[in-house]
């Protein structure tokens, strides 16, 4: 039996889902021409009118935006309804230059919150749910997100935030939480608390998790889910489209399903723009079909993936997206090769260490250098120095055969690498404080 929140749009015969999207798709383009003047000057630079989008076939002659063009209509820029229409925003986490700001108006809460709670009934939620939602709130989409998803479907929502990890633990044991939801790398980190506090994975109720907002690989997935003793789903999405939700998995765990009839997605060419036919690896490109105060066409996410239109068992018609393997910001250059930190954490975990490092990346006389710092676990820690060099060769082979350069691997204590409650921080490239442009 397969569930859905919405099946009469989340089944929609593919044809159906085009016309739809068509159909949204003119009228907003003449609603953000007349409206918004950073589009219309925006579209009057690429020559191309209300008029020439006719549907979704036409949607490659509209300008790309990026998150330049975001930064530069700060605040207000974009915004495409009165601000006294708008209820909320919400904002990037972004550390260098203006952050993002997202507005929302009633209406685009509630296109959201559907959306978060198709996810949610994916996993296998429904009103008999103790769903704990532990991504941070305030600013940041997660929280909110999630929350507004457990409501709709009526699910005891536990508001925890990420954090204060031993209340996380008391609460999911003393109320029974059956779903939570929080980054990969936090559900690690409670894994590992639940483990240290003697409970085993048959003493939660926790049935499955949501987890996204970062990069996590398959062997962080089966990490999880036997660490918790959950079936671990992954979902999509970033504050500048509306946060969680843009897409979410099903029970096939093969790759989340865009809500489509509220976004449109497409493959390009990060170099030249051009849009790449379905099962090309790409940059994704979003424009939201429903969103009323800040719609965006053509957004450059540059997180890298693939699209496919393959049918699911589920029943589900909406497209699904690959994992993103990365944003494409976060591919580091090193010795002239392409590594993703993704590529790092399958071999980690393939070679049966925790998901525990830190990698550095640095420049000395000229050369690239890339060490990576891994924690072992408890019971291979050894005080032997010849055994520690001996684990430290092997790892470090096993990742030159994955990238083709060969990293200094580092086995430190456990219990060194700071955990993460949020977004995890892997990456440490110093040559960027060198002022090294990469
Ligand atoms: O991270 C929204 C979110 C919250 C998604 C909770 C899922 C769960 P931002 O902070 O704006 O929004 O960051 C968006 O995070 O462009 C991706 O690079 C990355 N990202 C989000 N979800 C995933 C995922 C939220 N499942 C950016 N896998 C995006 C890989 C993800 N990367």
């Amino acid at each position: 039996m397969h569930n859905y929140f919405q099946k009469e749009m989340e089944t929609m015969p593919v044809e159906q889902i085009k016309a739809l999207q068509s159909e949204k798709l003119v009228k907003l383009v003449k609603r953000v021409y007349d409206n918004v003047e950073y589009y219309r000057n925006l579209m009057d630079e690429k020559g191309v009118k209300p008029e020439d989008i006719k549907g979704v076939e036409d949607l490659h002659k509209l300008p790309f935006l990026s998150k330049a063009d975001l930064r530069e209509a700060y605040p207000f820029g974009l915004l495409a309804t009165d601000l006294k229409d708008c209820v909320r925003i919400h904002s990037t986490s972004g550390t260098t230059g203006k952050r993002v700001v997202a507005f929302y108006t009633q209406n685009d809460i509630d296109v959201w919150d559907d959306c978060t709670a198709r996810a949610i009934v994916a996993a296998g939620g429904s009103n008999e749910d103790i769903v704990q939602v532990c991504y941070g709130f305030g600013l940041f989409t997660g929280g909110a997100g999630l929350n507004g998803g457990s409501h709709k479907v009526g699910s005891l929502t536990l508001p925890m935030s990420s954090g204060n990890t031993d209340r996380q633990i008391q609460f999911m044991m003393d109320l029974g939480s059956t779903i939570i939801c929080c980054t990969p790398s936090y559900a690690a980190y409670i894994g590992e608390t639940l483990k240290e506090k003697g409970y085993k994975p048959e003493d939660n109720k926790l049935k499955a998790g949501i987890f996204g907002a970062e990069a996590w690989t398959e062997e962080m997935r089966r990490d999880i889910e036997k660490n918790l003793g959950i079936k671990a789903y992954d979902i999509y999405g970033l504050t500048e489209i509306s946060g969680p939700g843009v897409s979410f998995e099903c029970e096939e765990q093969t790759g989340m399903h865009i809500n489509e009839d509220h976004f449109i997605a497409e493959i390009i060419d990060p170099d030249t723009g051009e849009v790449l036919p379905e099962g090309s690896k790409g940059e994704l490109v979003f424009t939201s079909l429903d969103k009323e105060a800040f719609p965006l066409i053509r957004y450059r996410t540059r997180d890298i993936c693939v699209l496919s239109r393959k049918k699911c068992s589920c029943g589900r018609t909406f497209i699904k997206m690959s994992k993103p393997m990365g944003r494409s910001d976060d591919m580091m250059i090193i010795k002239g090769v392409n590594v993703f930190p993704s590529q790092i954490e399958a071999v980690l975990l393939n070679e049966g260490y925790a998901p525990n490092y830190q990698i550095v990346v640095d420049r000395v006389n000229n050369s690239d250098t890339l060490d990576v710092y891994v924690e072992m676990k408890e019971t291979d820690f050894s005080d032997k120095v010849k055994d520690m060099t001996k684990k430290e060769k092997q790892l470090s082979a096993a990742i030159t055969a994955m990238l083709g350069i060969r990293p200094i691997v580092h086995l430190v204590a456990p219990k060194s690498i700071a955990r993460s409650e949020g977004k995890a921080v892997r990456v440490i490239d110093n040559r960027k404080r060198l002022g090294i442009t990469i």
